[in-house]
């Protein structure tokens, strides 16, 4: 396997990455069962917001062990949720993570199989490192776009639909204009390994 060198830029003010080899959009339209007000989803559906925007970059000229990326993750909320990433677990369990904030304010929620959950905060500077095992998902608690930079191993895959399933244990919620954590009704552990 060769490995070379390369680069890649990120613009900062936009977490745009260029010349990106993968740009995914991800409207409410792509995630509506994440989401647990569904009378505010159905609501929010005409206008089908961009919830956010994933870049990422491979080694154009030969495989790489490492995928570089951003995630933008837009302002507002759907009922009184805010906007988040769906969340995964990696296909290869053991692949971990690590995500650097350049910009915005943001909840990461880690949680294990067992159920086990963490929540961790974002803003610039933050380095949050998601060990192998940990479902992660990201969610903007701020007023502006939530912007930052990851690094995971090349093979490591992605698995939705156990969290499409079970949820995370947590909702983040936007409370008079102040972020709270509080407990999902609809968390269904047990239903996927
Ligand atoms: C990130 C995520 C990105 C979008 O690059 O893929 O933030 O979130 P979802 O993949 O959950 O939609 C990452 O964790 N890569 O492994
Ligand atoms: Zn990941």
């Amino acid at each position: 396997m060769k490995h070379l060198p390369f680069d890649a830029l990120m613009e900062l003010e936009s977490g745009v990455i260029d010349e990106a080899s993968q740009v995914i959009n991800r409207r409410l339209s792509d995630m509506p069962s994440f989401f647990h007000d569904q009378d505010a989803v159905q609501a929010q559906l005409e206008e089908d917001p961009v919830l956010y925007r994933t870049y990422v970059k491979q080694n154009p000229i030969s495989s790489s062990l490492w995928n570089i990326g951003s995630s933008v993750i837009e302002p507002g909320t759907v009922g009184n949720e805010y906007f988040m990433t769906k969340g995964h677990f990696h296909l290869k369990e053991e692949a971990p993570e690590v995500y650097f904030t350049v910009s915005g304010s943001g909840r990461l929620l880690l949680q294990k199989h067992s159920g086990e959950i963490e929540v961790k905060k974002m803003a610039p500077g933050v380095i949050n490192y998601i060990p192998g095992g940990w479902a992660h998902r990201t969610v903007n608690v701020g007023e502006k776009p939530l912007i930052f930079f990851a690094v995971w191993p090349a093979d490591a895959g992605h698995n939705y639909g156990a969290i499409e399933e079970m949820g995370f244990s947590r909702l983040v919620v936007n409370d008079r204009g102040v972020p709270k954590i509080i407990d999902n009704p609809r968390y269904a552990p047990g239903l996927v390994k």
